[in-house]
């Protein structure tokens, strides 16, 4: 059938979400980005407040983002369906502007030759829920699997695979320890692990729900996880501090909990100085309740002593300061492969602003793929981190991940500039990530 034609195919293509390239009133990071002295503005530092008119503008110009994905020899593009967009007033209001736009978006790819491969969260959710109480909430499984079984109900003709979330463990800890994303919390670790749970909680709902609308048919419902793994700088008496946080950090934030409740339908959740245990347990599935697993591997954290992010000697760093380490990658898909399900490298890819870093990086990434592929390990597809320089999250614009670029346009003006060729960062750069 349609699906495993597409799932039995390798692959290949570009990742992005919608918000980082157009952004909509009703989401919840919008909200948060446009706050004023919000700390998503201080980190942002010299990049001036986001500009709801200004951005790389997928809701509009799909058509020469497809083509730029088409170009590199891709037959996939990965891509949110953003619930605010389609949802932005409430449960149950569907806008049917939105859903003709991304009906659109959809048929564009199809008709390119790329296989869609959807995210029905990818760290953005409409202000409605986030003012409900968003994840950290129980009732928020329920409001997801609405959302999950209304997606697949609207788009099912282009669904064959599907990510419920994106980076859950990156979400919770980026949103409620670190501060930096939405809603800005920092060090909360008890909600931290509520909103995880809640989370996973949510994906299972709505991998089961989406299951049982399909009745066994083509869809694949998956999970995308950030592999990264934590270790200590050294192994002195001062280190000790760092290797024990990096334990914590793997097994709270890291593949452990989500392995952990993808077999079991729980997870044991550590809290310094708590007592282990569980916060809440579902009914074991018995088999891990994902068909799919999408790994997004960017490096591996190294820890000094006061517990700063550092690197080891001699490493070469991407411009958000990630030590490069694509052997990592390997060792991602191996860790990984325990859960005995297909797997797709989801994102990869580099923060560049000088462009010199990005092809000998993808070309280093996609052989340790093919070493991985050769070595019988069932990864099915890579997913280049992004296609057009977007918004970083809490680092707007400074970061260019791109395959591409687009000019700015002046503060709340003007059409954006939409010859393509504008577009085109080195035409190498774009050979290389083809080859
Ligand atoms: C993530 C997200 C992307 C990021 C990318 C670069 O991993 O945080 O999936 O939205 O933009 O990873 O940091």
């Amino acid at each position: 059938d349609a699906a495993v034609d597409v799932c039995g195919r390798f692959l290949k293509g570009a990742a992005i979400s919608v918000w980082q390239n157009s952004f909509d009133e009703a989401s919840n990071w919008t909200a948060f980005a446009i706050k004023p002295h919000s700390l998503a503005e201080r980190v942002r530092g010299k990049d001036p407040q986001l500009r709801l008119n200004t951005s790389p503008d997928f809701w509009n110009r799909y058509h020469e983002d497809i083509q730029c994905c088409r170009l590199l020899g891709s037959n996939s593009l990965r891509l949110s369906l953003e619930w605010s967009r389609i949802m932005p007033n409430g449960p149950g209001q569907v806008d049917e502007d939105a859903v003709q736009r991304y009906t659109d978006i959809l048929r564009a790819c199809e008709g390119a030759g790329l296989v869609p491969m959807l995210t029905l969260h990818h760290f953005t959710h409409p202000q409605w829920f986030q003012e409900l109480g968003g994840f950290e909430k129980e009732e928020s499984i329920r409001y997801f699997e609405e959302w999950a079984v209304t997606a697949f109900k609207l788009f099912r003709n282009h669904m064959h695979l599907v990510a419920t979330f994106n980076e859950p463990t990156c979400a919770a800890f980026t949103g409620y320890i670190a501060g930096i994303h939405t809603p800005g919390r920092r060090g909360d670790i008890a909600t931290a692990g509520r909103v995880l749970l809640h989370m996973l909680r949510a994906h299972s709902a709505a991998y089961a729900a989406i299951k049982a609308q399909d009745g066994g048919g083509a869809v694949r419902v998956g999970l995308v996880h950030q592999q990264i793994t934590f270790e200590p700088e050294g192994t002195g008496v001062l280190h000790s501090a760092s290797r024990w946080t990096a334990d914590w950090l793997t097994h709270c934030f890291g593949w452990d909990v989500v392995h952990e409740y993808l077999m079991k339908g729980h997870f044991a959740w550590r809290i310094p100085g708590g007592r282990p245990g569980h916060l809440e347990v579902q009914e074991p599935s018995g088999r891990p309740h994902v068909d799919w697993l999408g790994i997004n591997y960017y490096t591996r954290v190294v820890l000094d002593w006061r517990l700063g992010f550092t690197c080891r000697p001699g490493e070469v760093l991407t411009d958000m300061g990630w030590p490069v380490v694509p052997e990592g990658l390997y060792a991602a898909i191996a860790h990984c492969a325990e859960l005995g399900v297909p797997l797709y490298i989801t994102e990869t890819g580099l923060a560049d602003g000088t462009d010199d870093r990005r092809a000998p990086l993808i070309a280093a990434y996609w052989q340790q793929v093919a070493r991985a592929v050769a070595d019988g390990y069932d990864v099915r597809g890579f997913y280049y981190w992004t296609l057009v320089d977007n918004y970083e999250w809490h680092l707007g614009y400074n970061m260019k991940f791109g395959l591409f670029e687009w000019l700015d346009a002046p503060p709340n003006a003007q059409p954006h500039p939409s010859a393509m060729a504008q577009r085109a960062r080195a035409a190498a750069m774009a050979k290389a990530a083809a080859s």
